[in-house]
This record gives C-alpha cells, sequence and structure tokens, in this order.
C-alpha cells in the first residue's frame, strides 16, 4: 500500500517522480497551479503540450517535468463546478482515476496531487477532497507506486485533506 501524505506549500518545488497539474482542456497553461508548473518547467512544457493538443474534462495526459525537479507532469482537466449536478463529482474521480493510471503505466513511484479543481473552477473543497482521497486510496495498492502526496496551497486545504486522510 502506498503511503499516502499531505503537504502544505508549492508543488513544482516537490521532490517526486512525478506532479499532476489541474490543466484546461486546450492545455494552454493558465493561472493558479498550472501557471505555477509552467513558470517552472520553463517553455519547452507548453511546445510539448501543443503537441499533444488538447484533453477532455475528466482524462489525463503525460509530458516530461523539463526543468522541474519531477520526470513527469500528468495534466489532467477538472470539471468546472456548476452546482453539482452536472456529473461533477464523477468526472472529478475520473481526473484521479486516470492520472494514477498514467502514473502505473509510466512506472512513477511517487507523485503528488494538487487539490483538482477547488481553485478558479470553484469545486466545494470538502467535497473535492473526499474524491480524491477515496479514489485515489482505491489505486494505492496496485503497482509501483510508494507514495502520494496531497499538496495543499494553503492552511485550510492542508487542514481538510489531513481531516479525511487520518479519518478514512
Ligand atoms: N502548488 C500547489 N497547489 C497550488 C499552487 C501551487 N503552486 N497554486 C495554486 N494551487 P487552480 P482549478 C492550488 O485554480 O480550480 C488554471 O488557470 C489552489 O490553491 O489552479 O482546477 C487552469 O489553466 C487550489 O487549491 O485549478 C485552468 O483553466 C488548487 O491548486 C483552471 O485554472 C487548484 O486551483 C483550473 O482550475
Amino acid at each position: 500500500m502506498a503511503n499516502l501524505e499531505v503537504f502544505e506549500g508549492d508543488i513544482t518545488g516537490l521532490q517526486v517522480d512525478g506532479i499532476v497539474n489541474a490543466a484546461n482542456e486546450a492545455l494552454a497553461g493558465g493561472g493558479g497551479v498550472d501557471g505555477a508548473i509552467h513558470r517552472a518547467a520553463g517553455p519547452e512544457l507548453l511546445n510539448a503540450c501543443r503537441a499533444i493538443g488538447g484533453c477532455p474534462t475528466g482524462e489525463a495526459v503525460i509530458t516530461p517535468g523539463f526543468k522541474l525537479s519531477a520526470r513527469y507532469v500528468i495534466h489532467t482537466v477538472g470539471p468546472i463546478w456548476r452546482g453539482g449536478q452536472s456529473g461533477e463529482a464523477e468526472l472529478l474521480a475520473s481526473c484521479y482515476r486516470n492520472s494514477m493510471r498514467i502514473a502505473l503505466e509510466n512506472q512513477i513511484h511517487s507523485i503528488a496531487f494538487p487539490s483538482i479543481s477547488t481553485g478558479v473552477y470553484g469545486y466545494p473543497l470538502e467535497a473535492a477532497a473526499v474524491i480524491a482521497v477515496d479514489t485515489v486510496r482505491e489505486w494505492a495498492e496496485e503497482g509501483s507506486l510508494e507514495k502520494i502526496i496531497f499538496c495543499c496551497y494553503d492552511t485550510r486545504a492542508f487542514n481538510v485533506y489531513k481531516e479525511i486522510v487520518v479519518s478514512q
């Protein structure tokens, strides 16, 4: 069983095999964690994303990490929150599931996730964190993974994730 950890800070500084990016369908870069990852990885990351062309909501694609210490970036596109009746929960679970599948296919041993969809895309934090932890746990016993980090950018998110990881 891979170890589940909660970390507070910037995902771009983590020493892991792969970090997950909360991207948009165009893979065009953006604000939030996406912007931070592109800045840290350098312009080659945008070129690699352009070559892939795009990624539908709920799916995931992989690129090298370029200047990041992480060898890979797994880009996934979370749902935009529209009130909860538009399949948001299933799409968010799908982001975590597809990211884990790609990590395993690439023999990744350690991976860090940001709190997908809970920034600009407006997904309520507590509900999103339950989905994140539940879905990742289902995969944590598979294959190569040894360490899974939920990387929270602020103390509120850190506390929410910590409580869910500990209580489940
Ligand atoms: N490290 C870790 N987490 C971070 C960082 C960081 N450096 N920066 C922000 N976060 P968001 P979304 C947290 O808005 O809601 C982009 O423009 C942030 O506090 O980055 O999935 C994309 O291009 C929040 O908890 O992603 C898309 O258009 C979490 O990361 C759109 O935003 C996600 O917030 C995606 O929106």
